[in-house]
């Protein structure tokens, strides 16, 4: 292996004034959160005019975290600010749900009919009837659990319709079950000064599965941090149905059948425990149910496993073998294990690789974060005593979730309770944050014609989104990142956000989580100002450890920038895991569990296991005769956060219309050329997308874009921005998840293709 120096980047001290003046301009650093979302949050230098507006944005060079590196989408963030879509004052429908008239009121008129009409559904039907559906991980999630479990009191907070919360939370539930706590891969990023820490040692391998880091930089991980490790020598192993970057810089990419890597991992291990390559001390001392996990391993040789992912046997075993000896190795895995039904048993087998290859919580390895969400912490400031918590959707239906290991109720339970009234009915939502049915949602229009059968809805966001124009009642127009003051805690640092701008009558969700608690739930909301709320929540992180001597205020905060924990390797040699104090993982064994004692006791498969996915070729062989290609579906782009950022013209100049990738042989099969529109059809709907080939894959295998709606289009119906006409989730299940009730086939469906002729969409007049 190619061993290069340490890397220093943090050249000067990173610590500096944290606000200056350039000329007429003032620049603050800063921390670029949502919204416009994405999930990093990443160090910036905020420009702001003599008016407090933002005009220019660039990467903060002295950010340890991000050392200066900014995404096409943060440069636009001046043109999401001041973009003719925003809306500026809150609005209630004028017209029928729908026709896109909106009368402007203010801020008190729109929680007066909040307010009147959550207590009036409350008290017909109890709390429980009013359902916050929220987005993904960012400046908006325990804001919107403060409004749904402290305002509200309902135990229904929820993803807007992901079908089997499968993003993250699979993956989290899994590593809670299996280790007690959640791992991220060891980038050094726990130090302020990084790789030239002298206890962090740089990863000989690194194990990319499912994900595409440099692109999604997904849940507080920077995938620019394994381009640092490169440099130093650390080598890739990628599994991908995908030629990405990182697989085309790898030494094997292994080009997995959608939805088998729960078979490829099996195998691996299989490999590993044959040719004793395990580490035979961790196994030993804190790894339970090792030989029910040999036994699993065996029933994948290497010929099955072949069979089962389309992989190579030697393929498999040549990284398997290296990944074994590579001292240490981690995995930086991604979203494509919560997309598949059988995701947990997936997540499960790479959890035991990296434990039996005794990868766990040392440098280099997959570490365990104790306090990976120190914006949990901020519920110790609400009184978090939900009364009618038994009944959250989806409990009677999941142990797991009863058991409180997943703290969302079940949208494949809401989406039913919506159409049926059973097991309750379901009268208001409050969405925020979610494009539910442009996005979010499987069975897209199913989601929104369920909707649409809730008596009041709200919805908050930055723009009128086809969710907002589709089903609200009132809208409430929410501040951007830099118009807010605020915290950022999602792993490691702790980031200060500053208020650096204002834009019109908008508000923070903070502020509207405050607001709406003061008139809901006063006794759990006493503060009368934000400032006031945002001081006790601040003494109240204190629980995380920053044992540095230096005072824990927002103050502080600011002048700062960045604030790091006190970190440990090693964590269960030291007692630093368990409440008890005594060495072990957080775990009833105590050990990391191969056999996994809470998944068994929820009536779970307890062993890491693999099961076809159906649709598949295998599994519904009739089915594929009609639809005969894998889709897979939502592969990031750099343009794009989801189905945000469709109306920023720039971002449409790179990325105008959705993409679906094709090999050139199944295009010239279906008479498709490059830049074709094409048809995506299965059983449940269609979507149109545009040929891009792609002969790095499967040929029986395609790629579809998701999220995409056309802000250039009319708004009201019919058309609602064409939403319905290239959305993939058209084409997706809403109430098909794991066994767990997590997880969800986003990305092991089948469909056919076909050109459409003659199609020419509206101009993007943007
Ligand atoms: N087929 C398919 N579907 C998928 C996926 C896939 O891979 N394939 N991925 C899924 C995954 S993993 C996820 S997490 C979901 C994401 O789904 P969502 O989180 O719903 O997606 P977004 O479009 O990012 O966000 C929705 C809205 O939030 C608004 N917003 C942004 N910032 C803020 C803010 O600070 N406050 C408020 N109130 N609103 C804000 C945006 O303007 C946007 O309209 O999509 C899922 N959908
Ligand atoms: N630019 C941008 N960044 C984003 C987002 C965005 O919309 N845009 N969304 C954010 C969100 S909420 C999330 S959850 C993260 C997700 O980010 P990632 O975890 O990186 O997820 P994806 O890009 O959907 O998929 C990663 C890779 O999985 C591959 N893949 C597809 N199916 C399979 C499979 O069955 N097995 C394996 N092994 N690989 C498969 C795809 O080809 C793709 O290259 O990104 C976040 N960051
Ligand atoms: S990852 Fe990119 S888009 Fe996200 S905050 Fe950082 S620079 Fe901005
Ligand atoms: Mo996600």
């Amino acid at each position: 292996m190619r061993k290069l120096p340490k890397r220093t980047y943090n050249d000067e001290l990173y610590r500096d004034e944290w606000q200056w003046q350039e000329g007429d301009l003032t620049v603050t650093r800063n921390c670029q959160w949502s919204g416009p979302g994405c999930h990093e949050g990443c160090g910036v230098l905020h420009y702001t005019d003599k008016e407090g507006r933002v005009v220019r944005i660039e990467g903060d060079p002295k950010s340890p975290v991000y050392n200066g590196r900014l995404c096409m989408r943060c440069m636009a963030v001046p043109e999401a600010m001041y973009n003719k879509m925003r809306v500026t004052n809150p609005l209630k429908r004028a017209g029928e749900r729908g026709e896109n008239k909106w009368e402007e009121i203010t801020w008190d008129e729109a929680y007066a009919i909040i307010e009147e009409n959550a207590k009036r559904l409350s008290a017909a039907y109890g709390p429980k009837t009013i359902a916050v559906l929220q987005g993904t991980g960012r400046n908006t999630s325990w804001q919107a659990a403060a409004i749904a479990n402290v305002a509200y009191q309902t135990p229904n907070l929820m993803f807007g319709f992901l079908a089997g919360d499968s993003c993250y939370v699979p993956r989290l539930v899994g590593m809670s079950s299996v280790a007690g706590d959640a791992s991220i891969m060891d980038c050094a990023q726990m130090f302020e000064d990084r790789y030239d820490n002298p206890r962090y040692v740089v990863p000989e391998i690194c194990i990319v599965w499912g994900n595409n880091p440099i692109i999604s930089n997904g849940d507080g991980f920077m995938g620019h941090w394994i381009v640092d490790l490169m440099r130093m020598g650390t080598e890739l192993i990628v599994i991908d149905p995908r030629l990405t970057w990182m697989a085309g810089m790898a030494k094997h990419w292994l080009r997995v059948r959608p939805g088998t890597d729960g078979a490829l991992a099996l195998a691996m291990i299989d490999v590993i425990i044959k040719e004793d390559l395990y580490d035979h001390e961790f196994v030993d001392c804190w790894c339970y149910g090792f030989d029910q996990l040999k036994e699993r391993a065996a029933e994948f040789p290497l010929d099955v496993a072949e069979h089962i992912t389309t992989i190579p046997a030697d393929l498999i075993q040549a990284a398997a073998r290296d990944y074994a000896k590579a001292k240490p190795a981690a995995v930086q895995w991604g979203l494509a294990l919560d997309q598949q039904k059988h995701g947990l048993g997936a997540n499960h087998a790479i959890q035991a690789l990296w434990a039996i290859t005794g990868n766990v919580d040392v440098p280099g390895g997959n570490i365990l974060v104790t306090s990976g969400y120190i914006q949990a912490d901020v519920r110790t400031t609400f009184q978090w005593d939900v009364p009618e918590a038994y009944a959250r959707l989806g409990n009677a239906e999941s142990k797991l979730r009863a058991q409180g290991m997943d703290n969302s109720a079940a949208t494949e339970i809401l989406i039913k309770a919506l159409e049926t009234g059973e097991p309750y009915p379901v009268k208001m939502i409050h969405c925020t944050s979610s494009n539910t049915f442009a996005n979010m949602g499987a069975e897209a229009e199913r989601v929104y014609k369920a909707m649409l059968n809730a008596e009041f809805i709200v919805v908050s966001d930055l723009y009128l989104t086809p969710t907002a124009v589709g089903t609200a009642d009132v809208f409430l127009p929410v501040a951007m990142s830099a118009e807010r003051k605020g915290v950022r805690g999602w792993w490691a640092p702790i980031r200060a956000i500053n208020k650096v701008s204002d834009y019109a009558n908008t508000k923070s969700d903070e502020e509207i989580a405050l607001d709406i608690g003061r008139r809901m739930n006063p006794e759990a909301f006493p503060w009368k100002t934000l400032e006031e709320m945002w001081d006790d929540i601040m003494n109240n992180l204190q629980s995380a450890n920053f044992d540095d001597g230096e005072p824990f205020s927002y103050d502080n905060l600011q002048k700062r920038t960045y604030r790091y924990e006190v970190f440990e390797y090693k964590k269960y040699e030291k007692g630093l895991l368990r409440a008890d104090g005594l060495p072990g993982f957080n775990t009833p064994t105590g050990r990391l569990e191969l056999w996994c004692t809470t998944l068994n006791s929820c009536d779970l498969e307890p062993l890491p296991y693999f099961e076809e996915p159906s649709p598949s070729p295998f599994s519904t062989p009739d089915y594929a005769s009609e639809y005969p290609l894998i889709l897979t579906t939502g592969h990031r782009s750099w343009e794009f956060f989801h189905s945000e950022h469709r109306n920023l013209r720039s971002m449409r100049e790179f990325h105008p219309w959705p993409l679906v990738d094709i090999h050139p042989d199944t295009a010239v099969k279906y008479g498709i050329k490059e830049g074709d529109w094409v048809l995506i059809e299965n059983h449940r709907g269609s979507a149109k997308e545009i040929c891009r080939l792609n002969p790095s894959m499967d040929p029986g295998v395609v790629s579809a874009e998701h999220g995409w709606w056309f802000p250039e289009r009319e708004a009201a119906l019919p058309e609602l921005y064409g939403v319905f006409e290239s959305n993939i989730n058209m084409l997706t299940p809403s109430t098909d998840v794991g066994p767990s009730g997590l997880a969800a086939p986003y990305s092991t469906q089948m469909c056919r293709i076909s050109k459409v002729e003659g199609y020419v969409p509206p101009e993007i007049s943007l």
